[in-house]
């Protein structure tokens, strides 16, 4: 996260951490626990195998360091399931950039809690302010992930003005956000995490971190995953409400 503040896990419980399990943990991407049992992440933060390979990746919630572990706030997680959405295109821009990873069921805690998912195909005014959250980078040529989470406001931009700060490949399963004085994005290491919006009170999940053209550049704002587009995969692959309200 560039141009944010530190944040607690409490304030983004449903926050994941996912990880490669080689013979040391790689941190890989963020992700959102969208029930007790699944976790809502970018389909990029995997080579294409993953799916025959998901007992290799590992999810922590509550978690608000990557280089400390705390049993007070934390739950580990052997992934038992990886779902990679079958029209993911690497090639094409990162079209449909979504996937799902079952894990045993955590328990809900002061530090682990689902979000909401808003109802289907659902859009928020442009302008509409949103916040992120990762363990990824504070600076496009920063050497390494911030390790404690971070958050920023973003807003949302529409379609039309995305298409002209990207002249080619934002699909209609995306979406921008970004700051007007491009000084807060998303940035690498924080991608697969949530763009959450709040509605009445309640903390919705509309997008995944995706990318972009760096972090925090001037008419090149964050790119999204365009959750209310996929309601309907999420409820086939999982079983979770199209809508879902904590
Ligand atoms: C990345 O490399 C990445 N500024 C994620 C988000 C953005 C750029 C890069 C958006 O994972």
């Amino acid at each position: 996260i560039v141009g944010g503040n530190v944040a607690t896990i409490r304030s983004h419980p449903w926050m994941a951490a996912i990880y490669h399990h080689k013979r040391q943990e790689y941190f890989l991407c963020g992700g959102s626990l969208i029930s007790p049992c699944w976790v809502l992440t970018a389909a990029h933060c995997f080579p294409p195998d993953a799916a025959t390979k998901a007992h290799q990746y590992v999810v922590y919630l509550g978690k608000n360091a990557l280089n400390e572990s705390n049993p007070l706030t934390e739950q580990r997680f052997w992934a038992e399931k990886i779902i990679l959405h079958s029209q993911f295109d690497e090639q094409k821009g990162f079209n449909n950039d979504i996937a799902l990873i079952k894990i045993q069921c955590s328990k809900e805690t002061s530090t682990v809690k689902t979000v909401c998912l808003p109802p289907p195909n659902q859009k928020l005014p442009v302008g509409f302010t949103c916040e992120i959250a990762g363990y990824g980078k504070q600076g496009q040529y920063s050497w390494e992930y911030s390790k404690l989470l971070r958050d920023a406001s973003v807003e949302l931009i529409s379609e039309n003005t995305c298409s002209q700060y990207y002249t080619t490949g934002i699909t209609d399963n995306m979406f921008c956000a970004g700051s007007p004085s491009w000084k807060t994005d998303a940035c690498q290491g924080d991608s697969g995490g949530p763009l959450t919006c709040e509605v009445l009170g309640q903390m919705f999940l509309y997008g995944i971190i995706s990318w972009g053209d760096g972090c925090a550049k001037e008419t090149k704002p964050g790119v999204y995953t365009q959750v209310t587009k996929y309601n309907q995969w999420i409820a086939d692959n999982t079983g979770v409400a199209a809508f879902s309200t904590g």
